[in-house]
């Protein structure tokens, strides 16, 4: 089966993507809640180790840092980089980490899927209710392939205000062998608070599934649902326009799409939005 075909093969069974993405995040989720306490244990350590860090740790950049907590995302960064393979290995059996150029902080190849997973370290003057994806976190329509590869179309993102042409960066599914790969993308949100300088404990994960870019720009038209992307903030200097994903829209497309393990002390319970 060519390219071509194949797309259109997976384009007229949206519910056989879903179940795929569905499966892979139940055990994404699963593999998360079974380390959960491991995880909040290993965030939390390093304000154990303050000494070590403090006198050189990165400071805080951008417009009128507050000056009241550290850069917090290569604490969630490499925590969760480091459980997520733990969980795929343990979990998932014929596992491959294929090389790419781009994508998301964690690639693997299983059966039938290519997944890529983003960790987003989010802090409490961040938006906890959105995910800002680059267009390399995003997978397109990918229309046709040419001499110079898949092709996705642009799409016209419309926020309250402002409006933009978004570029996704990532095929909809990958051809290896001519064994088909759906990509699915995974994002894993760390919400830490801030005690103090350098105190910031890791308050919840959320696991969150954004649709194929089968699903959202073409079959089944998800990007249409209002509210759901929504122009960055650097819609006006740059080039590689980065798009907002709301998580409250996305949780109404289906609730298993954004799942919360919120610790509560020694413990922690699973929250939907
Ligand atoms: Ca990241």
């Amino acid at each position: 089966m060519n390219y071509t075909e194949t797309r259109a093969k997976l384009v007229a069974s949206p519910n056989e993507l879903i179940s795929l993405e569905k499966h892979y995040f139940e055990v994404l989720f699963q593999g998360l809640q079974n380390n959960a306490k491991d995880i909040k244990r290993d965030f939390d350590a390093s304000i154990k180790l303050k000494n070590f860090w403090f006198r050189y740790a990165p400071k805080q950049r951008g417009h009128k840092p507050s000056g009241n907590s550290l850069p917090w995302g290569e604490v969630g960064e490499k925590v969760l980089d480091a459980y997520m393979y733990k969980i795929i290995v343990e979990t998932l059996e014929n596992t491959q980490f294929v090389g790419l150029p781009y994508g998301h902080d964690v690639r693997f190849v299983c059966d039938n899927i290519f997944a890529h997973l983003d960790i987003k370290s989010t802090g409490p003057t961040d938006n906890l209710d959105e995910v800002v994806a680059s267009p390399n976190q995003v997978s397109g329509d990918g229309i046709l392939l040419d001499t110079d590869g898949v092709f996705n179309s642009q799409m016209q993102v419309q926020g309250r205000n402002k409006k933009m042409l978004f570029q996704p960066e990532l095929p909809p599914f990958y051809l290896i062998d001519e064994k088909i790969y759906l990509t699915l993308t995974f994002y894993i949100k760390c919400a830490y608070e801030v005690i103090s300088l350098g105190n910031q404990p890791l308050k919840y994960i959320e696991l969150i599934c954004v649709p194929n870019g089968l699903l959202m720009f073409d079959t089944v038209l998800y990007a249409n649902i209002q509210g759901l992307l929504a122009p960055g903030k650097d819609i006006a200097d740059s080039e590689h326009k980065r798009t907002r994903i709301k998580l409250n829209p996305l949780a109404q497309i289906a609730n298993w799409r954004c799942q919360k393990i919120v610790f509560e002390g020694a413990d922690f319970s699973i929250v939907s939005r």
